[in-house]
């Protein structure tokens, strides 16, 4: 039969080359050397997803260091951060990345850090203990659709924060307890249900 889950460790960002799948059987990967998981930037990535990749079935163990970057589209599946670091995922360059059954807890701050346009989907992702679930980069008025379709977030601050006007929000069937307020948002008029 199939083999018991295994922690993965590793000392280097692990490189998903462009259209591939990174399928990881459901172990646990436990990064040394590469940052500690605080607030502290400039730690590595545990995952750099080139254009079109996919990462599926894998938990990011502690430290969680700067999480998984993006660059173009991205789809990711079943992936666990059990100890957000810095962050959990960048976009880090324009595309579209839809994380689907996704699991992230104990984010000192933000979950998924926007840095470069693009559609982000987030479709039942699982989040507890957080600051942010979505940041926008600074004051940056980059142009985002970001989609929550189902999930539940529980013990944070806000769902969604942007500077941007540029920014549309569109949700459905979410679940939320103990979140301060949802939309932290330059105008009330961005966000929607769908
Ligand atoms: O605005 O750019 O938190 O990618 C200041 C910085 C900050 C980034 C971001 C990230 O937003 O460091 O982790
Ligand atoms: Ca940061
Ligand atoms: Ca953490
Ligand atoms: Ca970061």
């Amino acid at each position: 039969g199939p083999s018991a889950a295994a922690n993965i460790p590793i000392t280097s960002t692990i490189v998903v080359p462009a259209g591939q799948v990174y399928d990881g059987g459901g172990n646990t990967i436990i990064a040394s050397g590469m940052g500690d998981g605080s607030q502290d930037e400039g730690q590595k990535p545990i995952f750099r997803l080139e254009n079109g990749a996919t990462l599926r079935n894998v938990k990011i163990g502690a430290p969680g260091c700067d999480g998984v970057h993006t660059y173009g589209n991205a789809t990711l599946e079943n992936v666990q951060w059990l100890d957000v670091g810095e962050d959990a995922l960048t976009m880090k360059a324009q595309g579209n990345v839809t994380l689907t059954n996704c699991v992230a807890k104990l984010a000192y701050d933000k979950v998924v850090q926007v840095n470069a346009n693009g559609n982000l989907t987030l479709n039942n992702f699982q989040v507890d203990n957080f600051g942010k679930v979505v940041r926008t980069n600074g004051s940056s008025q980059s142009t985002n659709v970001i989609t929550i379709n189902g999930g539940t977030f529980r013990n944070g601050t806000n769902i969604v924060r942007t500077e941007s006007v540029n920014v549309r929000v569109r949700y459905r069937n979410i679940s939320t307890s103990n979140v301060s307020k949802l939309w932290q948002v330059p105008n009330a008029s961005q966000v929607s249900t769908y």
